[in-house]
């Protein structure tokens, strides 16, 4: 669809002022706001990713981007999420020490609320003590999140684990985790109840894992 390929165009160039008038006008010509995310941010960001790989484009031109796509998810964020917050309980949602982004922790945390959970979001760089000191601060939390988006910050993420497996209050929280580099397999050798590829079935996991 045109108004698609638009924004993934915005985005990979990083076109912050204009993408959430083409995400709107996208919306408005009756794409289906799932598809505008993934079809057309998400590959715009595997492509930026790409040419960072290959050496074309360098960090400020991949922050740009960054920056774009965060616009476009402003516009598109009523849209995807549509439940209410509270109802499924506390989930404490977080990217792990060492580690930046937060594209992807953003749309679990989106999701997360969609689903109904009250989300308490951390940030990015999160130590892993900072994890269970939210818990042991809101001990009705149901689910603790990590995400890592780096294979430099796998390590942190399995140190993260290990500390919470570790807690007092471990059998009565459910750890999940996730970001581009974890795997199935790694999130079952660290030792974590799950491990899911993308924020909405992360929070449809969640939600399981809850009730
Ligand atoms: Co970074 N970066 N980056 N970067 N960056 C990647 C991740 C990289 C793959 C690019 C590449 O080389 N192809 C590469 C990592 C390579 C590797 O680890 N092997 C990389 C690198 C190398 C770096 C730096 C080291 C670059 C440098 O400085 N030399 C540096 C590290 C900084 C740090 O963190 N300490 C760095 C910096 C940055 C920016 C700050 C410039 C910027 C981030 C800005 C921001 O987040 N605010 C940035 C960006 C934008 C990217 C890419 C291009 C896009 C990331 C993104 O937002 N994707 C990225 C390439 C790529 O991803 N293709 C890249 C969209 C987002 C929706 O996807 O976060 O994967 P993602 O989330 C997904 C799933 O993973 C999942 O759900 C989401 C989809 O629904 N998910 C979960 C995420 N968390 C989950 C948790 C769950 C479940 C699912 O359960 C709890």
């Amino acid at each position: 669809m045109a108004g698609i390929k638009e924004v993934y165009d915005l985005v990979e160039k990083g076109k912050a002022k204009v993408v959430g008038a083409a995400v709107q006008e996208a919306l408005d010509a009756g794409c289906d706001p799932n598809e505008i995310l993934n079809e057309g941010m998400i590959k715009a960001m595997d492509t930026v990713g790409e040419k960072f790989k290959n050496g074309e484009i360098f960090v400020p031109e991949m922050l740009v981007a960054a920056r774009a796509m965060k616009k476009g998810v402003e516009v598109l964020k009523p849209h995807l999420a549509t439940g209410a917050a509270g109802a499924a309980g506390k989930a404490i949602i977080g990217t792990v020490a060492g580690d930046l982004h937060d594209i992807g922790k953003n749309l679990v945390c989106m999701m997360m609320e969609s689903a109904g959970f009250e989300v308490i979001d951390l940030g990015v760089d999160v130590p892993k003590e900072k994890f269970v000191e939210a818990y042991e601060a809101n001990p009705d939390t149901k689910i603790i999140g990590c995400s890592a988006l780096l294979t430099t910050t796998m390590p942190a993420l399995k140190e993260t684990v290990a500390l919470l497996n570790e807690a007092p209050f471990r059998s009565k929280v459910k750890v999940m985790v996730g970001g581009a580099p974890i795997t199935q397999e790694f999130a079952d050798e660290i030792g974590a109840d799950a491990y899911t590829e993308d924020a909405a079935s992360c929070a449809k996991r969640a939600k399981e894992l809850a009730s």
